[in-house]
């Protein structure tokens, strides 16, 4: 296929999950919530720059499970499968050769630390989910690591345009200690959302919570409504 016929087949699937999603993302609490808990200047979500007892840090600490997987960009894949029409399996190759998405975001930890204003480059969530399409029963996903990994968010969040699989911070190839060669940011959510050493993203028809969520973290981590534990 080339270049120009693939991207019009993403925007095609595109305009049609935006059809579909519409509706639920305008419930989503950072569009809805008229009290946003936090501090500072109005960010371009509408939502205070500092959410609810975060504490801005410049330092980028390290969070894992004790065990960093060596990837290289050879043995790395992207499986995304589940409730789609079309499961998709990429290489290195396939997903850089992908329309590539550039944006500056901050990085809201549950362990009370933001880092702000990262430069990220990577593929919207929102054009791999055009790529495969999620079958209409869908409504979540689940993301797996290299490591046992595992973290889940719904589809209205998962298809904000910020959500990236990332493989570049700082202007520079993304560390293997922050999940290089990709891993998944959820701006708008705490950072735990975003799997690291990112594996498969499976679709599923119900919700089904990942590593930390089934240990009493919340599925739904919004920043500003302090939205930390269930
Ligand atoms: N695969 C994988 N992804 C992960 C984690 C992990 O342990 N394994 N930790 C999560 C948590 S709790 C946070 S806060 C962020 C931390 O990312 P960082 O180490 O780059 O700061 O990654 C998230 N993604
Ligand atoms: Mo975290």
């Amino acid at each position: 296929m080339s270049e120009e016929n693939k991207l019009d087949k993403i925007i095609d699937a595109r305009m049609k999950l935006k059809a579909r999603f519409e509706e639920k993302m305008l419930q989503t609490p950072s569009v809805s919530d008229y009290k946003p808990m936090g501090t500072g200047e109005i960010n371009r979500h509408g939502m205070p720059k500092l959410p609810a007892g975060q504490i801005k840090t410049v330092k980028w600490p390290v969070l894992d499970l004790g065990f960093k997987p060596d990837i290289s960009h050879q043995q790395w894949k992207l499986t995304i499968n589940g409730e789609v029409d079309s499961p998709l399996e990429l290489s290195w190759q396939d997903f850089m050769n992908l329309p590539q998405t550039t944006d500056i975001s901050d990085f809201h930890c549950v362990t009370t630390w933001s880092r702000m204003d990262v430069p990220w480059v990577g593929v919207k969530l929102a054009d791999l989910a055009a790529l495969v399409m999620p079958k209409s029963t869908a409504t979540h996903i689940i993301c797996y690591g290299y490591d046992k990994y595992t973290t889940n968010i719904s589809i209205e969040e998962a298809l904000k345009e910020d959500v990236l699989l990332v493989h570049s911070a700082d202007n520079k190839p993304l560390e293997r200690d922050h999940g290089g060669p990709v891993r998944m940011i959820t701006p708008q959510l705490y950072a735990w959302k975003g799997a690291k050493w990112i594996n498969r993203i499976e679709f599923l028809n119900k919700n089904k919570p990942g590593f930390w969520e089934v240990r009493g973290y919340s599925n739904t981590a919004y920043p500003w409504k302090n939205d930390r534990y269930s």
